[in-house]
Order: structure tokens, then C-alpha cells, then sequence
């Protein structure tokens, strides 16, 4: 699938946490993190063309968040709220006016998903949004989530593959069928096919 000829009124790109930290260089790296942001680039200036809104989520944690295994959770510190990097990927394209979405806030518990009580369904069935595609970090982790979270909301889910990277390979196979499951649709890129 080629992002000009797919996108449509009613859709939406989700970019889901394409930040420094989870690049290559960052408290938690991904690896070939920072490789989704070429691809989103041109679902970035599809959706444009398209007028197709574009959201994107950034985990925004308070300091000493109970994620962080300083805290006694599974996750070195990072994407602490007005760090570097917490920042979006400098190359990142978004427009002026995507809309940010800010998660893992809370003090109290972590939130993978963009949707999980940020007020993004009900934001989304607003502006009349039945579609969305979804691309970012990690899949095996925040995308998931995110997009299991869109399926279930009654709204159409597209994985954008190519557009994603997990933090364990077996992760990322498990992600994709626990979404396949689910009725998320998986959108191969055009090299991908036979
Ligand atoms: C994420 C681990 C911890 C993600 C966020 O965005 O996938 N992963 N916090
Ligand atoms: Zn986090």
C-alpha cells in the first residue's frame, strides 16, 4: 500500500512514540528506531495532501514514574516530560498542526496504549474518524497496545509495518498476531509483497 492512494476523509495517522529515547542513542533504544521515521515521513505528507489528520503520542512520564526500575519497574528511566529525550525525532515531520497525545502520565500506573483514558476515541469519533494508521515504537510494546485499544474502540486499525519496530524480535512476531487476531489489518510494504 502506497500512502497517496490510500488515504481518505475519515482516516487518521497515529504516530505512536517516535521520540529520542527510543532511538538508537537513547535510554531505551530500539533497535533501527529511528528507521520508521523516513517511512512516516511519507505517510506524513500523504495525509497532508489528503487532509487526513495527524495525531501523535508521546509517553510523557513525570519524574520517578513507577515504570522506571528506579522505581521498581521493568524500565530503565526515560521519556521524562521536557527532556531531550522525551523529545520527538528532530527529522519527525510532523505538521504544525498534529496533535500531540500525551501518555503515561499518571503517577499511579503506566499507559501504553494512546488510547488508554486519554480521551482519544471520543476525540477521534468527533472529527468523524473511522479509520486509522498506525505506525511508531515500540510494536511489541506502545503500538500494540494502541492499536489493540483502536479495534476494540470499533474503529478500523491498519499497521503500517514497515512504519514500526519492536524491542524483541519474538516480541514483534508475537505483536503482530496477537493484531492479526484481533482484526487489525497488517499493511506490508510494497517490496514486502511477491
Ligand atoms: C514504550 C516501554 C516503556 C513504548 C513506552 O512506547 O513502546 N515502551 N514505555
Ligand atoms: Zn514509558
Amino acid at each position: 500500500m502506497e500512502p497517496e492512494t490510500v488515504l481518505r476523509e475519515g482516516d487518521a495517522l497515529l504516530i505512536v512514540d517516535v521520540q529520542n529515547d527510543f532511538c538508537p542513542g537513547g535510554a531505551l533504544p530500539i533497535e533501527e528506531g529511528d528507521a520508521v521515521v523516513t517511512v512516516l515521513n511519507g505517510w506524513i505528507a500523504a495525509a497532508r495532501a489528503a487532509g487526513v489528520p495527524v495525531y501523535a503520542s508521546r509517553d510523557w512520564h513525570p519524574p520517578n514514574h513507577p515504570s522506571f526500575a528506579t522505581e521498581g519497574g521493568p524500565w530503565p528511566v526515560h521519556c521524562v516530560q521536557g527532556t531531550e529525550g522525551a523529545a520527538f525525532h528532530p527529522d519527525l515531520a510532523l505538521p504544525a498542526d498534529a496533535v500531540p497525545v500525551a501518555k503515561g502520565t499518571r503517577f499511579d500506573k503506566d499507559q501504553y496504549s494512546a488510547f488508554d483514558e486519554t480521551g482519544l476515541s471520543a476525540e477521534l469519533a468527533r472529527r468523524g474518524v473511522r479509520r486509522v494508521w498506525i505506525g511508531g515504537l515500540a510494536l511489541d510494546i506502545c503500538v500494540k497496545a494502541t492499536a489493540l485499544d483502536a479495534a476494540a474502540a470499533g474503529i478500523e486499525a491498519h499497521l503500517i509495518a514497515d512504519a514500526s519496530r519492536p524491542v524483541t524480535a519474538e516480541g514483534g512476531a508475537e505483536a503482530l498476531r496477537e493484531m492479526a487476531a484481533a482484526g487489525v489489518i497488517l499493511e506490508e510494504p510494497p517490496s514486502a509483497r511477491g
